[in-house]
């Protein structure tokens, strides 16, 4: 027993005397380890005759939980010794002010986005969304656009690997998609979604941008049905008062086709640098869906007919905040993206 006793003494003086990470470990390797002194104490229990070995074996226990615990109170106490220690070292100052976080905001086209939602939903219309990587079957021939249609190259894209497989020039073929799974129910849905051109990017052209499809199908709808349509859209985007123009035009999958313009928001309509001193903005192409895509859709162009307009959200966006240049929105230049608030 007076064995133990010492090696306890002995134990104690030492941990009691380690200074250090290193020091420590030493003195578990020769404690605690399974060949170190204290697991030898136990062993030498087997050696003793029977009458001592209870009380040994009593004595032996207590003396390893306390030589444990003294360890681990060690452990506890150098830790902290050494933190505090590199703190010091350290010069931490805690009373400094905090790093602020950036706060995200919502994205002008984001923007342009949720208000073009808001008010095409109030007038009944649901929202689809159609894929990125698109078929030249959707994005051209069903839109009335067969191999060598000279108006595919005003939407020349990006091709992938796989033939007939292409990032879609625009989100039309989107009104493929709905016709095809809602064939003959009457539709009224706006599609919005990115839309890539292998083109010159300039001022006003990005090759990546928004649009915003609408498509209308059913019996008896008609340019009418459009035109008020799209003049309760701009009063409640732009403010009600805003006059528009429709712009004769051609597109191959409708017919007749127009072209929209808004009275120059900035200059009200007298010209200026925005609207190249014409007094009109173009917002966006639309018209009555041709006979050759409700067919290719699904629909009796005999019974049904449609209106489908694709608008621009970046151009719009560039109206109402007077952005003279596409190429600010994916720059991803924060001191662009924290003006509006
Ligand atoms: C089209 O893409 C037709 N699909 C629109 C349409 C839909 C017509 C349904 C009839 C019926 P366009 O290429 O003009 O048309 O593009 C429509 C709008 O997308 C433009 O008015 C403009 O706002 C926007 N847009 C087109 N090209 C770019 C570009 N490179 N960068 C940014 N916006 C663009």
């Amino acid at each position: 027993m007076t064995d133990l006793s010492q090696l306890q003494e002995q134990a104690d003086a030492e941990l009691a005397a380690v200074a250090d990470e290193a020091g420590l470990e030493a003195w578990r390797i020769k404690y605690l380890s399974r060949k170190g002194l204290l697991p030898q104490a136990v062993d030498r229990l087997g050696a003793l005759p029977r009458e001592e070995r209870a009380a040994y074996g009593k004595a032996v226990n207590v003396l390893k939980q306390s030589v444990q615990s003294a360890y681990e109170a060690r452990v506890a106490a150098l830790h902290e010794a050494s933190l505090a220690a590199e703190l010091t070292a350290e010069g931490l100052d805690v009373t400094l002010p905090g790093r602020r976080p950036q706060v995200g905001r919502l994205h002008p086209t984001s923007r342009i986005l949720r208000d073009v939602y808001s008010i095409f939903a109030h007038m009944g219309f649901q929202i689809y969304t159609g894929v990125d990587v698109e078929s030249d079957l959707n994005n051209f021939q069903l839109l009335n656009m067969p191999e060598g249609h000279p108006a595919r190259d005003m939407w020349d894209t990006f091709y992938t690997l796989t033939p007939g497989v292409l990032l879609r020039t625009h989100t039309s073929p989107g009104q493929i998609r709905v016709m095809h799974g809602h064939a003959p129910e009457p539709i009224r849905v706006i599609l919005p979604g990115k839309c890539y051109r292998y083109e010159q990017v300039t001022a006003r052209s990005e090759m990546m941008f928004y649009q915003v499809e609408g498509l209308a199908v059913g019996e008896n709808i008609t340019f009418g049905d459009l035109k008020g349509t799209l003049v309760a859209f701009a009063d409640q985007l732009f403010g009600e008062g805003r006059r528009l123009r429709f712009r004769c035009s051609h597109f191959p999958f409708t017919e007749p086709s127009a072209e929209v313009d808004v009275d120059c928001i900035i200059c009200g309509g007298k010209g200026c640098r925005v609207c190249k001193y014409t007094g009109w903005l173009e917002i966006l192409g639309c018209g009555m869906v041709h006979p050759v895509v409700l067919r290719n859709g699904g629909y009796d162009p005999e019974r049904f007919s449609g209106y489908a307009f694709g608008m621009g959200p970046e151009r719009i966006a560039m109206l109402r905040h007077g952005i003279d240049d596409i190429r600010y929105f994916y720059n991803n230049d924060v001191r662009f993206l924290e003006q509006f608030a």
